[in-house]
């Protein structure tokens, strides 16, 4: 049984994400929607593995955007709904955001941005608490895991009371910290949905548009009231030293505390927007100095500046890192230096003194590698620009391929590509993955095709979004349930789209698809018109999932000592991770090998071969 399912009263060990799931439970959630991203994925994983089950309606959506859209849908017809996203799925999401802060909603609508402060799996550190601030929403930040569970639960009915879309902040380490979370009641809702016509609310024509906005300064206004007594805020402590502090950050500054055993009187807030002004100036009139501890940018910092009395000093980012995250000895020396104490030795991060530096790899048998290989030899000698994208195959980026001279974010491969395609004389070269295309690189074809602009676009296509750990996508065949869905094909969009060079081609049939586009970027020379090749091969390590289930025996392979000439072609060019150099010649670690046996084929004088009876994966 999952264990999102226990009984009211019952204690489980639970991520963050799986907290919000919970709290969705509880609140009576009907519909919850989302596209994957770290690290916001496990909240939709693990609320799909239940959802039948409650009669809850989950769906990985092809980007942020429609996933808003479809949960915004079920929030006007009264239905309770959730989207979650990574903080940038959000900007995808941001043209929908920002009307609904206008509109408002009907059913309890909570958004919840799982922002990643260091970048541990992003481009950037953006703050999406400035989201809230920018489009009328109400923005709140639990800091453990128990509290989101809590605080999403109660969210759904803060929605309803205001009839306001929520934003719920989390941070990597909310998300990804394990903690303890009581269950409460599930609230079965039996709701069933209906849409309203009201054309002043949901068409936002200027003449709509403008008494909404008003209408939104009001409810924000109500909000800031509201918030002056929101049950997840908290004032505790004596001292002449402040700490106002939200999300996981809280946690760092109380332990930072705990260990100084210094007199701190705590304003831990919940509600970060819009926040509650009186109660921020009731606590600066009881304090002498103030510390502002939170993740990202001086978000309350900056409000509660332009709150204090002259006499009465703010600190914030002028003591803490501005970017990265936050730990609990950062957090101490910062009060350390403000009550003029020693700091405190940081610990040394593991990381960097006592592990190797590795960067991270392709995996062995991924079907990426064979395709950067085969691309790399194929254009060799030519001037190539290659417009690369977000996922797994950003590692092209790394020696020996370096094939990815761009990457910005989901769906710019194509869009810049088109760009580049204009005004650039060299080849251009767009890498995409298949979840990708679906997501943002459907648009920036359509620009391709109807500007003609000669791009090569190689679709990577390893039937799954790998990246973010295997979530469908509209060209599986399967929905979030894992069962089978209708399944959209890439060449047919293509054609569809108007590209009139389409083919598919197996990156393990190494000799093929070199030669098939050497044969595609001449067309695309000669031609002055996109072309499109999908690299169709399913990702290794799903694809040796699903085979160990039905007991197929794949064999690994094996480097002949006798036949080898150590031209280190399968070393130096292919670069996979399960091929080493003993004794000067090349060696395949058996526990490695993924038997994918690309290595036999790219192998010039057949030195490499099944290590034993099973089949290879590109027999299959
Ligand atoms: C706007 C946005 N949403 C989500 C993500 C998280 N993410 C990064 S790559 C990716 C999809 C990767 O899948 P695919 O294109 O199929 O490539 P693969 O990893 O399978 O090679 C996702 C969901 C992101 N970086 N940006």
């Amino acid at each position: 049984m999952s264990i999102l399912l226990g009984p009211e009263g019952s204690k489980e060990l639970l991520l963050g994400n799986e907290a919000v799931a919970r709290g969705a439970i509880e609140a009576g959630v009907n519909v919850v929607t989302a596209y994957p991203g770290t690290p916001s994925t496990e909240i939709v994983e693990s609320l799909a593995e239940v959802a039948e089950n409650l009669g809850i309606y989950v769906e990985w959506s092809a980007n942020e955007k429609v996933a808003f859209e479809v949960a915004f849908a079920a929030s006007i017809s009264g239905l309770r709904s959730l989207t979650a996203m990574k903080h940038v799925g959000l900007n995808v999401a941001a043209d929908i955001f920002m009307s609904t802060g206008y509109s408002g909603v009907v059913g309890g609508f909570v958004i919840v941005s799982a922002d990643d402060p260091n970048c541990h799996s992003s481009q950037n550190e953006q703050d999406n608490r400035f989201y809230g601030l920018h489009g009328y929403v109400p923005v709140y930040e639990p800091s453990s895991p128990g509290e989101a569970k809590n605080l999403t639960r109660y969210l759904f009915e803060v929605s309803e009371k205001f009839h306001s879309p929520v934003l719920l902040r989390l941070t990597t380490r909310i998300s990804h910290t394990r903690g303890v979370v009581e269950y409460g009641p599930v609230n079965r809702l039996k709701r069933k949905a209906s849409f309203h016509k009201d054309k002043r609310r949901w068409v936002l024509l200027p003449v709509n548009a403008r008494r909404l906005k008003r209408e939104a300064l009001q409810r924000m206004k109500k909000l800031q009231n509201f918030h002056e007594n929101f049950p997840f805020n908290r004032e505790w402590g004596e001292g002449e030293l402040g700490i106002i502090a939200s999300g996981v950050a809280y946690a760092h500054a109380v332990e930072a505390v705990g260990n100084l055993k210094v007199p701190v009187r705590f304003l831990k807030l919940s509600s970060v927007y819009p926040l509650p002004v009186k109660t921020i100036e009731s606590f600066l009139n009881k304090v002498r100095q103030v510390l502002v501890v939170e993740e990202g940018d001086s978000f309350i910092e900056n409000f509660v500046k332009a709150l204090a009395p002259k006499d009465i000093p703010v600190h914030g980012k002028d003591l803490l890192p501005p970017y990265g995250e936050l730990d609990t000895i950062t957090v101490e020396n910062a009060i350390r230096k403000l009550l003029r104490m020693k700091p405190k030795e940081p610990k040394k991060p593991v990381t960097v003194e006592e592990v190797p530096p590795r960067s991270p790899l392709l995996c062995p048998g991924c079907p990426h590698r064979a395709t950067f290989y085969a691309v790399k030899m194929a254009l060799r000698g030519k001037n190539v620009i290659y417009t690369g994208d977000i996922g797994c195959y950003t590692l092209g980026y790394n020696p020996p391929f370096e094939v990815i001279d761009t990457t910005l974010c989901m769906g710019a491969s194509l869009g810049l590509a088109s760009g580049l395609g204009k005004t650039v004389d060299d080849l251009i070269v767009a890498f995409i993955g298949d979840s990708t295309f679906f997501h943002t690189g459907l648009p920036a074809l359509a620009n391709i095709v109807y500007q003609q602009s000669p791009i090569l676009t190689i679709v990577l296509d390893n039937s799954i979004t790998a990246m973010t750990g295997f979530q469908p996508h509209p060209g599986t065949g399967f929905n979030a349930y894992w069962k089978p869905a209708k399944k959209i094909s890439i060449e047919e969009v293509a054609k569809g789209l108007g590209v009139e060079y389409v083919k598919t081609l197996d990156p393990y049939d190494v000799k093929t698809f070199l030669r098939e586009i050497r044969v595609a970027a001449e067309w695309v020379q000669k031609n002055k018109k996109p072309a499109l090749i999908v690299a169709k091969r399913e990702c290794a390590l799903y694809a040796l999932a699903r085979l160990r289930r039905r007991k197929v025996k794949i064999t690994t392979f094996q480097v002949d000592k006798d036949k080898c000439i150590k031209c280190m072609i399968c070393v130096d060019y292919f670069a996979c991770p399960a091929i080493f150099v003993k004794d000067g010649i090349p060696w395949i670690d058996p526990l490695l090998c993924t038997g994918c046996g690309v290595c036999e084929r790219i192998c010039p004088v057949n030195a490499i071969s099944k290590a034993g009876k099973g089949v290879a994966l590109y027999e299959i």
